[in-house]
C-alpha cells in the first residue's frame, strides 16, 4: 500500500499549498472580505482560533500601547546607535529587540506566571511579595523607571479601564492592583507596569473568554506566549527609530567621556 515517507517538519498553523494561503484553516479571502484585523490574524495564528472582538480588539490594543515609548528606554536607544552606525534596518531593529528580557518589556510572561501561581494559591499580596522577596525575586510585571505611585501609567489605567468594561471578569488583574497597593506601600517606584498589567490581564482573557481548556492556559502560561506580544508591537516603534535617525542623516554615536565614571 501507500506508505508515507516520514517528514521533516511538522507544522499546524498555516498552509501555502493551495489557491490562497490559510491561516488555522481560515482562507485569506475570508480574512480580507470579512475584514479581519490584525488581532484576528494574532489569535489565528497563536492561539489556532478565531476569538471574540473584544479579546482581538484588547490584543489590538496590546499592540499600539506598546508600539513604542519614546528614544530613551533601551530597546530604542539600541537600534538609534546601531542605525547611527550606519547598519541595515533588520540590524537596527534586532539590536533592539535583543534588550527586551526580564527588567525591559519581557517580563510580562513571568508576570503571567507568578501572579497566576499565586492568586490560584489563594496567597495574599503580602504572603506573594514577601515570598518573592525571601527568594530574592523581583515581582515581574511591578516596578518602572519613570512612573510612580503619583504618576501612574496612563497605558495600565487604558488596558484596565477597557478590560473592566468588556471582559466578563477580571480578577487577576485585580489580584494584580492588590498586589501593586502592597507594593506601592513599600515604595513609590513599585507601580503595576504595562508588563504586570498585560499579563494579568492575558490571564482574565484565557480563563474568562471560555476559548480555552484549563490545559491549554496551563501550557501557554507554560510556554510564555504573552512577550511575543511586546516584541511585535515594539518592533513598530524600533522600525520608527530606524527610519528616523536615517531620514535626520545623524552621524556615528559616542557616548561623551563626561558621562562615564573612569575609575580604577
Ligand atoms: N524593586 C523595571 O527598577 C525595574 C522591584 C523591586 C520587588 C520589584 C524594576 C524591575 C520587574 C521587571 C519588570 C518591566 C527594572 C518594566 C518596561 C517597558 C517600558 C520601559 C520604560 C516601555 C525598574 C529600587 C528598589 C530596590 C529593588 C526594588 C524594584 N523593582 N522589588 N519587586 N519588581 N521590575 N519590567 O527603577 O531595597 O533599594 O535594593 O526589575 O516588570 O520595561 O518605559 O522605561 O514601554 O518601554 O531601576 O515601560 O522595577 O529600580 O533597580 O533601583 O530598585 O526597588 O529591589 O530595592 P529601577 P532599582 P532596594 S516596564
Amino acid at each position: 500500500g501507500k506508505v508515507r515517507a516520514p517528514t521533516h517538519v511538522i507544522s499546524t498553523i498555516s498552509d501555502d499549498r493551495g489557491e490562497e494561503p490559510c491561516y488555522a484553516g481560515v482562507p485569506m479571502s475570508s480574512i480580507v472580505e470579512q475584514g479581519y484585523g490584525v488581532g484576528d490574524v494574532i489569535s489565528l495564528l497563536w492561539f489556532k482560533r478565531s476569538l471574540p472582538r473584544y479579546c482581538t480588539q484588547f490584543i489590538e490594543i496590546c499592540v499600539m500601547l506598546c508600539a513604542d515609548h519614546g528614544p530613551c528606554v533601551s530597546g530604542a536607544h539600541n537600534t538609534i546607535v546601531t542605525a547611527r552606525a550606519g547598519k541595515d534596518l533588520v540590524s537596527s531593529l534586532v539590536s533592539g529587540l535583543l534588550t527586551i528580557g526580564p527588567r525591559f518589556g519581557g517580563a510580562i510572561d513571568d508576570a503571567a506566571r507568578y501572579f497566576k501561581d499565586a492568586y490560584d494559591r489563594g496567597l495574599t499580596p503580602y504572603e506573594f511579595v514577601e515570598d518573592m522577596k525571601k527568594k530574592g525575586i523581583r515581582v515581574p510585571g511591578i516596578g518602572h523607571r519613570i512612573k510612580r505611585g503619583d504618576n501612574r501609567d496612563k497605558r495600565v489605567e487604558l488596558l484596565q479601564a477597557f478590560a473592566r468594561t468588556h471582559f466578563p471578569s477580571v480578577k487577576y488583574m485585580e489580584y494584580a492592583v492588590q498586589v501593586e497597593t502592597y507594593t506601592l506601600s513599600k515604595s513609590n517606584n513599585l507601580v503595576l507596569n504595562v508588563d504586570g498589567a498585560i499579563g494579568s490581564l492575558f490571564l482574565d482573557l484565557l480563563a474568562g473568554s471560555g476559548m480555552f481548556s484549563k490545559p491549554e492556559i496551563d501550557e501557554i502560561v507554560d510556554i510564555g506566549y504573552l512577550n511575543g506580544l511586546f516584541v511585535l508591537a515594539r518592533s513598530i516603534g524600533l522600525i520608527g527609530h530606524t527610519f528616523d535617525q536615517k531620514r535626520l542623516k545623524q552621524p556615528l554615536y559616542r557616548h561623551p567621556w563626561e558621562d562615564v565614571l573612569y575609575t580604577k
